[in-house]
């Protein structure tokens, strides 16, 4: 990686980034393919079809009058990827942060370099602000939009957090050159999906049948599980799969050594239990003692109602043991 200004790459490793690029060019290039997307996608992402959501996606400036630029990091969760692949349950992002909500980690780290590059009026980008942050990252020049809609960087794959400073002004670096697309004839991530939820001509994905929204995002108690789910690896919080078929993902797995911290290893193993115990265990807590006992993690988000409902899903085709072993 290279230096950015000031910064030392070797400064920016260990802030946990294995890459990072600039851009002037605040619109984003596949606008209209989100204003496409968004027309069929309200119910269970009811935040991204909100007008203003959508007139701001469309160029920085619509959110942040004085953006100038962007600064964009890719935060790699990799190492836990490579540690948990016996245990591919719980979505990598999940442990790759210590097992923490990555928003809360990253943010800190990214006011850091803000400090360290002496800014003074700029903004975060970290996931929930109303920004095309696969876009911005390739507009920064670090990847392309593989056909499973990640961002994949030609030497890094997939595995990472997408974060960016917004700027108030341009800084002294060259734009960045576009990444080709470098998917080619492969459908690998299609044909793996479980639930066909990848759209294999618009490189978008429908997201009412992604096992991601289904574990995490949908809060209602009685969605039935999606068809296919069934096949999937039992899947109960987040999805990789289309991600660890991607054979853009291979080498940067040979090459990183796994870590799990202790926090990360507990969540892993809590999870690695028979569906009845966690179950059991979610069931038997009330509201505010499982926020206590999930606190800083990111499996608050879902909350009880899903984390139940995914959990039911389970138990019902295998009340025995409840082993969350897929039956195909
Ligand atoms: C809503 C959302 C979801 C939804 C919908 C995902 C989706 N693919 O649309 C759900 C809940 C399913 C989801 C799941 C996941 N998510 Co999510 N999610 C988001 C969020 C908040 C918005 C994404 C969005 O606007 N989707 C709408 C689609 C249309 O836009 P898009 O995903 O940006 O895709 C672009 C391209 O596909 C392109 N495009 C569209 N059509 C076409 C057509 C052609 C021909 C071409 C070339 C391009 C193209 O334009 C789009 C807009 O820029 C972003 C954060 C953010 N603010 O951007 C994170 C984000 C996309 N998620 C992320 C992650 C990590 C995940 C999961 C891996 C988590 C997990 N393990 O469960 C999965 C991955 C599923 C998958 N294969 O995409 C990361 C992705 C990092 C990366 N390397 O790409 C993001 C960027 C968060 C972050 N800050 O890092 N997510
Ligand atoms: S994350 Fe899982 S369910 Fe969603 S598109 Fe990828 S493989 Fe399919
Ligand atoms: S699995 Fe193949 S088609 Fe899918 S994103 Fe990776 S390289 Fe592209």
């Amino acid at each position: 990686m290279k230096p950015l200004l000031t910064i030392e790459a070797s400064y920016l490793e260990s802030l946990g980034i294995v890459d990072w690029g600039y851009t002037r060019e605040l619109k984003a290039q596949s606008f209209k393919n989100f204003s496409h997307w968004i027309k069929d996608h309200h119910e269970t992402l009811p935040y991204l079809g909100t007008q203003q959501s959508i007139y701001n996606r469309e160029n920085i400036q619509h959110w942040f009058k004085e953006a100038q630029s962007a600064l964009v990091f890719l935060f790699d969760y990799t190492p836990a990827k490579k540690e948990s692949a016996e245990f591919p349950k719980v979505a990598g992002y999940a442990l790759g942060f210590d097992g923490l909500d990555y928003h809360d980690v990253l943010s800190p780290k990214l006011h850091e370099i803000a400090t360290h590059l002496g800014l003074e009026n700029y903004k975060l980008s970290l996931d929930t602000q109303p920004i095309l942050e696969r876009d911005l990252a390739l507009r920064a020049g670090l990847g392309w939009f593989g056909k499973n809609s990640m961002l994949i960087h030609p030497k890094h794959g997939s595995y990472f957090i997408i974060a960016g400073i917004i700027l108030s002004r341009p800084l002294a670096i060259e734009d960045a050159r576009i990444e080709i697309d470098h998917c080619g004839h492969c459908t690998a991530c299609i044909e793996a999906c479980p639930t066909q939820a990848i759209h294999s001509d618009t490189r978008t994905l429908i997201a009412d049948k992604c096992i991601s929204t289904w574990t995490i995002e949908d809060r209602r108690e009685d969605t039935p599980a999606i068809p296919g789910y069934e096949a999937s690896r039992g899947e109960i919080f987040g999805c990789d799969i289309c991600q660890d078929v991607c054979p853009w993902n291979r080498k940067p797995l040979e090459r990183v050594v796994g870590f799990l911290s202790e926090r990360a290893q507990f969540w892993r193993e809590w999870y690695h239990q028979p569906a009845s115990t966690i179950y059991e265990a979610i069931q038997s807590l009330s509201g505010r003692a499982l926020q206590r006992f999930m606190q800083g993690t990111p499996f608050m988000r879902p909350g009880k109602k899903t984390l139940l409902r995914v959990l039911n899903y389970w138990l019902k085709r295998d009340p025995t043991n409840g082993s969350h072993t897929p039956h195909n």
